[in-house]
Protein backbone atom coordinates (compact mmCIF):
# COMPACT_ATOMS: atom_id res chain seq x y z
CA UNK A 1 0.00 0.00 0.00
CA UNK A 2 1.38 3.50 -0.70
CA UNK A 3 1.82 5.52 2.20
CA UNK A 4 1.30 9.17 1.76
CA UNK A 5 3.09 11.35 4.18
CA UNK A 6 1.73 14.72 4.82
CA UNK A 7 4.37 17.22 4.90
CA UNK A 8 5.21 20.02 7.91
CA UNK A 9 6.64 22.32 4.93
CA UNK A 10 9.86 22.49 7.37
CA UNK A 11 11.64 21.14 4.64
CA UNK A 12 10.35 21.95 1.42
CA UNK A 13 7.98 24.77 0.69
CA UNK A 14 5.42 22.57 -1.31
CA UNK A 15 3.07 20.00 -0.30
CA UNK A 16 3.57 15.68 -1.59
CA UNK A 17 1.27 16.29 -4.17
CA UNK A 18 2.56 19.44 -5.59
CA UNK A 19 6.09 17.66 -5.24
CA UNK A 20 4.78 14.37 -7.30
CA UNK A 21 3.56 16.87 -9.75
CA UNK A 22 6.71 18.67 -10.13
CA UNK A 23 8.34 15.23 -10.62
CA UNK A 24 5.89 14.08 -12.99
CA UNK A 25 6.89 17.24 -15.15
CA UNK A 26 10.81 16.13 -14.38
CA UNK A 27 10.85 12.51 -15.37
CA UNK A 28 10.10 10.29 -17.78
CA UNK A 29 7.65 7.77 -17.07
CA UNK A 30 9.91 4.54 -15.96
CA UNK A 31 11.98 7.17 -13.99
CA UNK A 32 8.87 8.68 -12.33
CA UNK A 33 7.97 5.31 -11.31
CA UNK A 34 11.78 4.15 -10.10
CA UNK A 35 11.33 7.25 -7.74
CA UNK A 36 7.90 6.57 -6.39
CA UNK A 37 9.09 3.14 -5.40
CA UNK A 38 12.65 4.32 -3.91
CA UNK A 39 10.19 6.87 -1.74
CA UNK A 40 7.98 3.97 -0.26
CA UNK A 41 11.23 2.08 0.43
CA UNK A 42 13.03 4.72 1.99
CA UNK A 43 9.72 5.35 4.46
CA UNK A 44 10.17 1.46 5.27
CA UNK A 45 14.64 1.53 5.83
CA UNK A 46 13.42 5.28 7.69
CA UNK A 47 10.84 3.28 10.07
CA UNK A 48 13.06 0.26 11.00
CA UNK A 49 16.28 2.50 11.47
CA UNK A 50 14.55 5.55 13.54
CA UNK A 51 15.31 7.99 10.59
CA UNK A 52 12.35 10.86 10.08
CA UNK A 53 9.88 9.26 7.65
CA UNK A 54 9.21 12.77 6.01
CA UNK A 55 12.89 13.75 5.00
CA UNK A 56 13.24 9.97 3.78
CA UNK A 57 9.80 10.37 2.05
CA UNK A 58 11.50 14.24 0.40
CA UNK A 59 14.41 12.74 -0.42
CA UNK A 60 13.12 9.09 -2.12
CA UNK A 61 11.05 11.49 -4.31
CA UNK A 62 13.77 14.25 -5.17
CA UNK A 63 16.93 12.12 -5.51
CA UNK A 64 16.88 11.72 -9.57
CA UNK A 65 14.85 14.92 -9.92
CA UNK A 66 17.89 15.92 -12.35
CA UNK A 67 18.44 12.53 -14.04
CA UNK A 68 17.26 13.35 -17.45
CA UNK A 69 18.30 17.10 -17.89
CA UNK A 70 20.72 17.99 -20.47
CA UNK A 71 24.32 17.98 -19.98
CA UNK A 72 24.53 21.93 -20.52
CA UNK A 73 22.36 21.88 -17.28
CA UNK A 74 25.15 20.38 -15.37
CA UNK A 75 27.91 22.21 -16.68
CA UNK A 76 26.62 25.21 -16.72
CA UNK A 77 25.79 24.72 -12.60
CA UNK A 78 29.20 23.43 -11.96
CA UNK A 79 30.77 26.55 -13.24
CA UNK A 80 28.24 29.65 -12.05
CA UNK A 81 28.55 27.26 -8.75
CA UNK A 82 31.97 27.14 -8.61
CA UNK A 83 31.91 23.66 -7.91
CA UNK A 84 35.15 21.12 -7.88
CA UNK A 85 36.30 21.36 -11.73
CA UNK A 86 37.07 18.04 -11.52
CA UNK A 87 33.67 17.30 -11.88
CA UNK A 88 33.64 18.05 -15.81
CA UNK A 89 35.84 14.88 -16.50
CA UNK A 90 32.69 12.80 -15.34
CA UNK A 91 29.04 12.32 -16.91
CA UNK A 92 25.24 12.45 -15.53
CA UNK A 93 25.77 9.76 -13.48
CA UNK A 94 27.86 11.68 -11.21
CA UNK A 95 26.44 14.86 -11.74
CA UNK A 96 22.80 14.27 -11.04
CA UNK A 97 22.77 13.43 -7.46
CA UNK A 98 25.97 16.20 -6.39
CA UNK A 99 24.80 18.72 -9.13
CA UNK A 100 21.36 17.87 -9.27
CA UNK A 101 20.88 19.38 -5.80
CA UNK A 102 21.63 22.28 -6.40
CA UNK A 103 18.97 22.45 -9.27
CA UNK A 104 16.63 21.31 -5.74
CA UNK A 105 17.61 24.47 -4.77
CA UNK A 106 17.43 26.71 -6.92
CA UNK A 107 14.17 25.53 -8.55
CA UNK A 108 12.09 23.45 -5.98
CA UNK A 109 13.38 25.59 -2.80
CA UNK A 110 14.63 22.85 -0.74
CA UNK A 111 17.13 24.18 1.68
CA UNK A 112 17.36 21.90 4.07
CA UNK A 113 21.21 20.36 4.21
CA UNK A 114 20.60 16.67 5.21
CA UNK A 115 18.31 16.25 2.37
CA UNK A 116 20.50 17.63 -0.16
CA UNK A 117 23.47 16.10 1.18
CA UNK A 118 21.43 12.85 0.90
CA UNK A 119 21.00 13.36 -2.33
CA UNK A 120 24.83 14.65 -3.43
CA UNK A 121 25.40 10.82 -1.67
CA UNK A 122 22.90 8.59 -3.13
CA UNK A 123 25.07 7.66 -6.13
CA UNK A 124 28.55 7.29 -4.92
CA UNK A 125 27.74 7.25 -0.78
CA UNK A 126 30.59 8.65 1.08
CA UNK A 127 32.97 7.85 3.90
CA UNK A 128 30.44 9.23 6.47
CA UNK A 129 26.60 8.70 5.65
CA UNK A 130 24.25 9.92 8.26
CA UNK A 131 21.56 7.53 8.63
CA UNK A 132 19.24 9.60 5.95
CA UNK A 133 22.15 9.48 3.64
CA UNK A 134 21.99 4.91 4.07
CA UNK A 135 18.76 4.79 3.71
CA UNK A 136 18.40 6.94 0.23
CA UNK A 137 21.71 4.86 -0.73
CA UNK A 138 19.72 1.39 -0.13
CA UNK A 139 16.32 2.12 -1.27
CA UNK A 140 17.71 3.25 -4.41
CA UNK A 141 19.24 -0.03 -5.14
CA UNK A 142 16.74 -2.45 -3.73
CA UNK A 143 13.24 -0.49 -4.41
CA UNK A 144 10.84 -3.45 -5.60
CA UNK A 145 11.47 -2.31 -9.67
CA UNK A 146 14.84 -3.19 -9.09
CA UNK A 147 16.32 -6.82 -11.07
CA UNK A 148 19.79 -7.44 -11.33
CA UNK A 149 21.81 -10.51 -9.80
CA UNK A 150 22.71 -9.96 -6.23
CA UNK A 151 19.16 -8.08 -5.71
CA UNK A 152 17.66 -10.10 -3.40
CA UNK A 153 21.10 -10.75 -1.15
CA UNK A 154 21.04 -6.61 -1.12
CA UNK A 155 17.59 -6.43 0.09
CA UNK A 156 18.34 -9.64 2.56
CA UNK A 157 21.50 -8.09 4.37
CA UNK A 158 20.27 -4.69 4.44
CA UNK A 159 16.93 -5.92 6.24
CA UNK A 160 18.97 -7.29 8.74
CA UNK A 161 21.49 -4.15 8.97
CA UNK A 162 21.25 -0.90 7.25
CA UNK A 163 25.35 -0.91 7.75
CA UNK A 164 25.89 -4.11 5.98
CA UNK A 165 23.65 -3.55 2.97
CA UNK A 166 25.82 0.20 2.14
CA UNK A 167 28.74 -2.01 2.26
CA UNK A 168 27.70 -4.74 -0.36
CA UNK A 169 26.24 -1.87 -2.38
CA UNK A 170 29.33 -0.31 -2.43
CA UNK A 171 31.20 -3.68 -3.54
CA UNK A 172 29.22 -4.65 -5.82
CA UNK A 173 29.39 -1.60 -7.78
CA UNK A 174 32.83 -1.02 -7.66
CA UNK A 175 33.43 -4.40 -9.20
CA UNK A 176 30.81 -3.26 -11.82
CA UNK A 177 32.72 -0.26 -12.90
CA UNK A 178 36.04 -2.29 -13.15
CA UNK A 179 34.24 -4.45 -15.03
CA UNK A 180 33.22 -2.12 -17.45
CA UNK A 181 36.63 -0.39 -17.37
CA UNK A 182 34.40 2.81 -16.39
CA UNK A 183 35.92 6.07 -14.37
CA UNK A 184 35.69 5.45 -10.57
CA UNK A 185 34.93 8.84 -9.33
CA UNK A 186 37.03 9.47 -6.06
CA UNK A 187 34.31 9.63 -3.72
CA UNK A 188 33.22 5.75 -4.60
CA UNK A 189 36.18 4.48 -3.64
CA UNK A 190 36.10 6.61 -0.12
CA UNK A 191 33.10 4.74 0.08
CA UNK A 192 34.57 1.52 -0.31
CA UNK A 193 37.49 1.92 2.11
CA UNK A 194 35.45 3.54 5.05
CA UNK A 195 32.30 0.64 4.67
CA UNK A 196 33.54 -2.50 2.83
CA UNK A 197 36.43 -3.96 5.09
CA UNK A 198 34.30 -2.66 8.05
CA UNK A 199 31.84 -5.19 7.27
CA UNK A 200 33.50 -8.21 5.35
CA UNK A 201 32.05 -10.67 7.79
CA UNK A 202 28.15 -9.42 7.14
CA UNK A 203 28.39 -9.56 3.33
CA UNK A 204 30.19 -12.44 2.04
O1 LIG B 1 20.03 7.06 -10.79
P1 LIG B 1 19.77 5.60 -10.57
O2 LIG B 1 19.93 4.80 -11.83
O3 LIG B 1 18.46 5.32 -9.91
O4 LIG B 1 20.89 5.05 -9.56
P2 LIG B 1 22.28 5.72 -9.13
O5 LIG B 1 22.15 7.17 -8.95
O6 LIG B 1 22.78 4.93 -7.96
O7 LIG B 1 23.21 5.51 -10.39
C1 LIG B 1 23.71 4.25 -10.63
C2 LIG B 1 24.73 4.35 -11.75
O8 LIG B 1 25.81 5.17 -11.36
C3 LIG B 1 25.27 2.96 -12.04
O9 LIG B 1 25.12 2.74 -13.44
C4 LIG B 1 26.69 3.04 -11.67
C5 LIG B 1 27.00 4.52 -11.72
N1 LIG B 1 28.09 4.89 -10.82
C6 LIG B 1 28.14 4.76 -9.48
N2 LIG B 1 29.35 5.13 -9.01
C7 LIG B 1 30.06 5.54 -10.08
C8 LIG B 1 29.27 5.38 -11.24
N3 LIG B 1 29.69 5.68 -12.49
C9 LIG B 1 30.95 6.12 -12.61
N4 LIG B 1 31.42 6.39 -13.82
N5 LIG B 1 31.80 6.28 -11.55
C10 LIG B 1 31.40 6.01 -10.27
O10 LIG B 1 32.20 6.15 -9.34
FE1 LIG C 1 20.32 8.34 -9.14
FE1 LIG D 1 17.42 6.40 -8.41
Amino acid sequence: MTEEITYSHNYIPLTRDELVARLREALRDHRFEHVLRVEQTAIELAKANHVDVEKASIVGLCHDYAKQRPDQDFIDEIKNKHMDPDLLNYGNAIWHGIVGAELLKDELGIMDEEILNAVRKHTTGAANMTLLDQVLYMADYIEPGRDFPGVDKAREITTKNLQAGVAYQTKQTLLYLVERNSPVYPRTLETYNAWVPAYQKEID
